[in-house]
């Protein structure tokens, strides 16, 4: 067993507070869209390495997903493996948690000052925030499931789903990671940002979070993971608009 697997064991199952931690309106983020929620942080405020969590930029492509009742949520884990899983929220409290301040900020960020200019949100310097992060290494699930040889990738999905732009066909919220990058250590399902369980805009109940990469990297809202053979070419890993950086 890796290192990281040696820590505390998860609180997974704790519940979120009803209210959403951040909205951006009102309570300090500055607004960008309205629906799908869009917001960056104030400049003030990145003037600490923390991010409050209601300060926290938020990038959404598709409307925050619902789900009928927590109880019924679960992550599955399929493809190239030697087992199908699949995790209840109670599951994550047998994995070990991982705690690490990591750094997420938009490929759009500062796109307002690029001269000529171009399309996207118009966001200024603040789609970039940092937070302590509390989840269980990914690592910890593929180990379980165990990957097969000839794997690829990892492909993540969200629960959001919608037209991705004028046109397309409605899908959900996809990328993927090389086996390295999936494999890494800090690579984390995470479901604490800042000692609190993930706010719904954040990606509860659980979210990718890759440090060093870009945002869209890290999947919120978490449905299924699915171990590849080939290297994942859709509309936000390599469409038209998208290898842009949004
Ligand atoms: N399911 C899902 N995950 C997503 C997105 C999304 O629209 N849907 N947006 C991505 C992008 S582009 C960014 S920059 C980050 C933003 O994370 P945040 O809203 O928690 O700051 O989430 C990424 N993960
Ligand atoms: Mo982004």
């Amino acid at each position: 067993m890796m290192d990281t697997c040696k820590c505390s064991k998860a609180e997974f199952g704790r519940e979120r507070s009803e209210t959403l931690s951040a909205q951006p309106e009102g309570k300090g983020l500055v607004t960008i869209e309205h629906e799908p929620i869009i917001g960056e942080t104030p400049q003030a405020t990145l003037q600490s390495w923390l991010t409050p969590n209601p300060l926290f930029y938020i990038r959404n492509h598709y409307s925050i997903p619902q789900w009928e009742s927590d109880s019924e949520w679960a992550l599955t884990l399929d493809g190239h493996v030697d087992n199908t899983l699949s995790f209840s929220r109670e599951d994550f409290r047998s994995f070990p948690i991982q705690t690490l301040p990591i750094t997420l900020e938009c490929a759009g960020n500062n796109r307002s000052d690029l001269e000529p200019q171009v399309p996207g949100n118009p966001f200024q310097n603040g789609a970039v925030s940092t937070a302590i992060w509390a989840g269980v290494p990914l690592r910890c699930l593929l180990e379980r499931a165990g990957i097969k040889e000839g794997a690829v990738e990892v492909l993540f999905e969200g629960f959001d789903a919608g037209e991705p732009a004028p046109g397309e066909q409605t899908q959900p919220y996809l990328r993927s990671l090389s086996i390295d990058v999936a494999m890494h250590p800090h690579t984390l399902l995470a479901y604490e940002m800042n000692g609190e369980p993930l706010s719904r805009e954040h990606g509860y109940p659980l979210r990718l979070i890759v440090p060093g990469w870009y945002g869209m990297a890290s999947v919120k809202w978490l449905r299924r993971i699915s171990v590849i053979q080939e290297k994942f070419e859709g509309f936000f890993q390599k469409g038209p608009l998208y290898h842009r950086g949004r």
